[in-house]
């Protein structure tokens, strides 16, 4: 009895072991990885333009070279709809689409292994900024950057795709932005320079699973167990 009990203790420690690493990350909503971002704030990044964070903010510049830059996050939604943009600091009302809206299922790393600049701003400042719109609706993060004349720039480690990434452009985007074609180009990417598969490959379950959910009801367990502990103790 005594044993039993220790043992199935021991599961429940587990899961609100699981739980309490879960919780922050699950909160995080998505964070942008690549380029340096503006900065990452989970209670404000549902704040447009910037998540909460100052637009003009020239702490750290990208350049950004015309022939593509990567784009890399880290999602904890399931599947999520983005949209990929800039703005000129001295226009920061007006966002351009750099390429037509991703749809994107799957959790973890999502790395755009190119996405192209705007000629006609070469030189002068401007904002990306990355909608990502999800179960907890548009949720925003932004960088400095600065369009430069050259060829696509190399694609850093932490700009990667986890093996369940599946994306592909919304075929309902009516906006002015075209998908790149040729080269190494900004279709999605499961590794550097390979399209993804535009199969939708995820199951229904993956499409109406919440991570801060699980968190929540594992929370919900631990509390439970707790108080089951204490009566246990009469
Ligand atoms: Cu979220």
């Amino acid at each position: 009895m005594t044993r039993q009990n220790s043992h199935s203790l021991g599961g429940l420690k587990i899961i609100c072991l699981l739980a309490t690493i879960a919780i922050p990350l699950t909160n995080a909503h998505f964070v942008l990885q690549v380029p340096t971002s503006l900065g990452f704030s989970d209670i404000n990044e549902s704040q447009a333009p910037c998540g909460g964070f100052d637009i003009t903010s020239r702490n750290k510049v990208t350049d950004w070279p015309i022939g593509g830059y990567p784009i890399g996050v880290v999602s904890t939604h399931p599947n999520a709809h983005w949209k990929i943009r800039a703005a000129l600091l001295e226009n920061t009302e007006e966002f351009v689409d750099l390429i037509p809206n991703i749809l994107q299922d799957g959790l973890g790393n999502f790395c755009l292994t190119s996405v192209p600049g705007i000629a006609s701003w070469v030189g002068k400042d401007a904002v990306l900024q990355v909608v990502q719109k999800a179960v907890d609706g548009e949720l925003y993060q932004c960088a400095a950057i600065k369009f430069v004349e050259g060829a696509t720039a190399s694609v850093p480690g932490n700009c990667r795709n986890g093996s369940s990434i599946v994306a592909s452009f919304d075929p309902e985007y009516t906006g002015p932005a075209t998908a790149p074609t040729g080269g190494t180009g900004v279709a999605p990417t499961t590794t550097a320079g390979t399209p993804i598969s535009t199969s939708t490959g995820s199951s229904t379950a993956n499409r109406l699973a919440h991570p801060p959910m699980l968190g929540l009801l594992a929370t919900v367990i631990c509390l439970l167990d707790s108080l089951l502990g204490l009566l246990g103790g009469f």
